[in-house]
């Protein structure tokens, strides 16, 4: 048995933030029911299409392991519909632009009235305030939750960062608030509304800025590589290259090769109790004595001089025999992996952290697997569903239409056809 089984999600959701979260309750075993327009469906099904007639790959690795239901919930067939839906529902998830499940006519309230044990999650852009109306993505939520002015070089402009911290990150968060209801109704029986705005949840993830933010009011952040070059500091964080989040300076140092390969770097970390097995490594063993370089706080002002010397020596291998030679001293470090060396990595494969999935229309394409492992609830990833493949069985088995009700709902117009396979 899989630690969800037995709840039911009506999945509202679309892009990419809502549905990594019902992705996630989906592989924890829950049964995802995926509502979508009829035609169109989730628009990222039709965008950045690498195949002119099946679903992308940015919707089918966002929705696996869900069933898919058409309707439109604007006709007065498709509410009645939703309603039922509601009623057998658990968890309603959506991220639909604020305000757009109240036009359609499904307000807390009305809900609550439904469905008094559903629990009712949302992700917005924002939460109450001046900016609550406005719709996001991704890059406005790195944007305004202080990822991009921390993220770049000091001269530089602030930069959005390949994570997907907004969407995905937003979608994590949600998820937690999700099974977190989830047990609490267990005590109570009661639904509740649970929210995270996209700019609360990339601040969340930026936290260690906040701190630095009030560090800078009693002095100059050492541990930044600015300091040691002698830049004032101003009254905001500042952006902080490839420096370390963190009490142990580290930099993205050049590797054997780099001249020609974009990711022949490694992220090198100067932690303090392996400072001796550092300079060692590097051939500079007068620097475990010298009062210049002995300390932590001694070298703070030195980073540059400290960090070149190593790339003088990383420069001399590959980078994963520099990873070997450094993990072998316990020198933590990490090389630059490209998506192509993380496709090819035969350990991310055996643990299902990426999995090949076999699609009936485009055939068999890789996806990220459950980052997250419960020993005893194992994920199986299956393919996302067609547009509407699930229409007539959740009608059927979940909401019991007899075949006079769907017939009569189909020439409604509220449910649209299914998506045909190619080879029907
Ligand atoms: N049947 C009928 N109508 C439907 C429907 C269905 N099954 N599903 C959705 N709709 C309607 C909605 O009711 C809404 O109608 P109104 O505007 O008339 O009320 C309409 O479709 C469009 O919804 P939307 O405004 O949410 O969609 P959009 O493409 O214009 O905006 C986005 C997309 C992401 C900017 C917006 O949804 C948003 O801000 N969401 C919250 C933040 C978020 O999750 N952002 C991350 C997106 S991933 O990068």
């Amino acid at each position: 048995m899989k630690a969800l089984e037995g709840v039911r999600i009506l999945d509202f959701t679309h892009v990419q933030s809502g549905p990594t979260c019902t992705q996630l309750l989906a592989w924890f075993g829950a049964d995802v029911i995926k509502v979508e327009r009829p035609g169109t469906g989730d628009i990222t099904r039709g965008q950045l299409r690498d195949l002119a007639e099946a679903d992308s790959l940015y919707f089918t690795m966002l929705n696996h392991n869900k069933r898919s239901i058409t309707l439109n919930t604007k006709t007065e067939q498709g509410k009645k519909v939703l309603e039922a839906l509601i009623k057998s529902c658990d968890v309603l998830v959506e991220n639909f632009a604020p305000g757009a499940l109240d036009r359609m006519g499904f307000t807390w309230e009305r809900i609550q009235e439904l469905n008094p044990a559903m629990i009712v999650a949302s992700i917005k852009g924002f939460g109450p305030g001046p900016y609550q109306d406005c719709k996001v993505y991704e890059n406005v939520a790195q944007c305004t939750g202080g990822a991009a002015s921390t993220t770049g070089f000091r001269d530089g402009l602030p930069l959005v960062t390949g994570a997907q911290i907004g969407d995905s990150g937003t979608g994590l968060h949600l998820c937690l608030g999700i099974v977190t209801a989830l047990y609490q109704r267990t005590k109570t029986g009661r639904g509740q509304k649970v929210t995270a705005a996209m700019q609360d949840g990339v601040l969340n993830l930026c936290r260690v800025k906040l701190r630095d933010q009030q560090r800078l009011a009693h002095g100059p952040l050492k541990e930044y590589s600015q300091y040691g070059e002698g830049f004032e500091f101003g009254d905001a964080v500042p952006r902080a290259g490839n420096d370390s989040g963190g009490g142990q300076p580290g930099r993205i140092l050049k590797c054997k090769g780099w001249e020609n390969d974009p990711n022949a770097y490694i992220y090198f970390i100067t932690q303090a109790p392996v400072w001796e097995a550092i300079c060692d490594v590097i051939g500079e063993p007068g620097w475990k004595t010298d009062p210049d370089y002995a300390t932590p706080n001694a070298r703070l002002p030195r980073l540059n001089a400290v960090f070149e010397r190593i790339e003088r020596w990383t420069e001399t291998h590959d980078k994963f025999e520099v990873m070997k030679v450094l993990n072998e001293r316990d020198i933590p470090c990490g090389p630059i992996l490209s998506m192509k060396e993380l496709a090819e990595d035969a350990s991310l494969r055996a643990t299902g952290t990426i999995v090949e999935v076999e699609h009936p229309v485009r055939g068999s394409y890789l996806s990220v697997g459950n980052p997250i492992k419960l020993s005893d609830s194992p994920t199986e990833v299956t393919r996302s569903p067609l547009l509407g493949e699930h229409t007539e069985e959740i009608l059927r088995d979940v909401l019991k239409f007899d075949d006079t009700a769907l017939e009569e709902l189909r020439g409604s117009g509220a449910i649209g056809e299914p998506a045909k396979l190619a080879a029907e």
